[in-house]
């Protein structure tokens, strides 16, 4: 069993010259149609199933770093944290992993367009634009494998931040994790839409981390998870290549909604959501009754996305107030392209 450090020295080895003045990179958030809930290692963040996300194309995080004297700089959305606050707590013992030396410090200044801690999944984007922003830093041109591999570990939905469009991540099964990485499925869906509808920018009560945990630990349920993942990825890939919104949809819901119950039935429990998240799943259901095709899912928070195609959006606007993102849109105005490596 590897630890952090083992696997940055597998990858990156003694690249750890500054190369540049500055790195800077964009990376966007994701949505998991099939969802990760459970890991196999917590130090590498391995992940007991394989998931799949569709990318939020220009919602995300934009990163830069730049190198300090004396101590490390953490700056959120233009404000700079304390450097014992957790969130950059988190973000410094994940820089010390790629110091030159222990006297390197950095300067890190991060902003997301999405609500933080919501359950939009703003760690995924902020680590992998974190990953990112170092590559262009010390210029190390590693491939989007090596790059997911290293978000993974520090936040598992990052290992899928670094692609547009559809993207798989393989569970794996080494316990150095080096096959546990996240790959483009390469399916372009112009269709495809996600609405994201804030229904509380709250901080989240308990962490995905920790619910996560507990429900490995004392759900029964989660016993059955395998099985739900195993069966709903089989049906997302079909879907995807079909484009087959009827077949996505009911996919994606069931899994949410299972990951869901597997936390409910954990203890203690978790349940993330607010009146506002079961009002509006109802009203998804009406709209399915008057044979209007869309679905929800929803991740660890109380904020609930619908997925649809291009052709209900007015619909769609007409019943939520949401923002709706087009996945596969072309990105002329954002420095984050597809990338062949
Ligand atoms: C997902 N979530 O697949 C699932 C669905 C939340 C619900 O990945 O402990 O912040 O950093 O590996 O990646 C959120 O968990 O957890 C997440 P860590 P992470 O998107």
């Amino acid at each position: 069993m590897w630890n952090k450090h083992q696997v940055v020295e597998h990858i990156i080895g003694k690249q750890r010259e500054q190369a540049k003045a500055k790195g800077k990179a964009f990376a966007p958030s994701n949505i998991a149609l099939c969802k990760y809930w459970g890991k196999r290692d917590a130090e590498l963040n391995l992940p007991v199933t394989s998931s799949l996300s569709v990318s939020l194309h220009h919602l995300g995080t934009v990163t830069e770093i730049m190198r300090a004297t004396e101590k490390d700089h953490i700056v959120l959305n233009g404000i700079e944290l304390d450097e014992h606050e957790p969130f950059a707590k988190r973000l410094i013992t994940f820089l010390d992993l790629y110091r030159p030396h222990p006297e390197f410090k950095f300067k890190v200044n991060t902003s997301n367009n999405i609500p933080t801690a919501a359950g939009l999944a703003s760690s995924a984007s902020g680590f992998a634009a974190m990953v990112l922003a170092l590559d262009d830093f010390f210029a190390w041109n590693l491939s989007l494998q090596d790059l997911s591999i290293l978000a993974r570990m520090g936040s598992g939905s990052a290992a899928r931040s670094l692609m547009n469009g559809f993207v798989l991540w393989q569970a794996g099964s080494r316990s150095d994790g080096m096959d546990s990485f996240a790959k483009s499925l390469d399916i372009e869906w112009p269709e495809f839409r996600i609405g994201v509808l804030t229904l509380s920018d709250l901080e989240k009560s308990k962490s995905s981390r920790q619910a996560m945990t507990e429900t490995i630990n004392t759900s029964i349920l989660y016993k059955s998870w395998p099985a739900q993942v195993s069966r709903d990825l089989d049906r997302l890939l079909t879907a995807i290549q079909n484009k087959d919104i009827q077949l996505c949809g009911e996919t994606a819901e069931q899994n949410a909604l299972s990951m869901h119950a597997t936390m409910i039935a954990s203890w203690p429990p978790t349940l993330y959501w607010l009146a506002e998240t079961v009002s509006t799943l109802n009203r998804v259901w009406e709209m399915r009754k008057q044979g209007i095709p869309v679905y929800i899912t929803m991740d660890a928070g109380p904020n609930v996305k619908l997925i649809f195609e291009k052709n209900i959006s007015t619909k769609i606007q007409n019943v939520f107030k949401c923002e709706i993102i087009a996945p596969f849109a072309s990105f002329s105005n954002l420095n984050f392209h597809k990338r062949e490596r």
